[in-house]
């Protein structure tokens, strides 16, 4: 990855809900048309106990079993992007955890609009599309889980760079 003090890789994931609902295309151009520089993609079937890992802050958590069938309920697209301050900036697209609250022009603001209370008369977990890790640390533990060294591209600047 570039020296840069601002420069940073972060994961990204389109959820089963994102994929099912046929938004990866238009998913992935939100982050295309911001700028940031996409390093790394694939398309899995994810496993109980790697849905598990992935969400293991969160056991114990009344939506934990929901969320693992959620996320095991069909493929997820992995991600990686870079660029600068890329964490914040690929959660400001995403927008705010619950739907009903998230900001319009977020992925979550414009595409659903679950609310916690609907949640649990429904899956027993919010469906918001898509995961983006939210610190430094955990964007590195994620990308550790989800890629490997040689799933990402060479690096390459998109002929855009200047501008952003
Ligand atoms: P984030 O995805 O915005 O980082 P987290 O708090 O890390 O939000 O929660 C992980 C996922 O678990 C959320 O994206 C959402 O799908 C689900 N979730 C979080 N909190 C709740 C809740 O209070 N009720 C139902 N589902 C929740
Ligand atoms: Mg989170």
């Amino acid at each position: 990855m570039k020296e840069s003090t601002t420069w940073e890789r972060t994961f990204v994931m389109i959820k089963p809900d994102g994929v099912k609902r046929a938004l990866v295309g238009t998913i992935l151009s939100r982050f295309e048309r911001a700028g940031l520089t996409l390093v790394g993609m694939k398309l899995v079937s994810v496993d109980k106990e790697k849905a598990e890992t992935h969400y293991e802050g969160h056991r114990g958590k009344a939506f934990f079993d929901p969320l693992v069938r959620l996320l095991t309920s069909g493929p997820v697209v992995a991600l990686a992007f870079e660029g600068a301050h890329a964490i914040s900036v690929v959660r400001k697209i995403v927008g705010a955890t619950e739907p009903k609250e998230a900001a319009p022009g977020s992925i979550r603001g414009d595409f659903c609009h679950m609310s916690y209370p609907r949640s649990k008369e429904r899956l027993g977990v919010i469906p918001n599309l898509i995961h983006a890790s939210d610190s430094p640390e955990s964007a590195e533990w994620e990308l550790n889980l989800w890629f490997s060294d040689s799933e990402y591209v060479d690096p390459y600047e998109r002929s855009d760079s200047d501008f952003m």
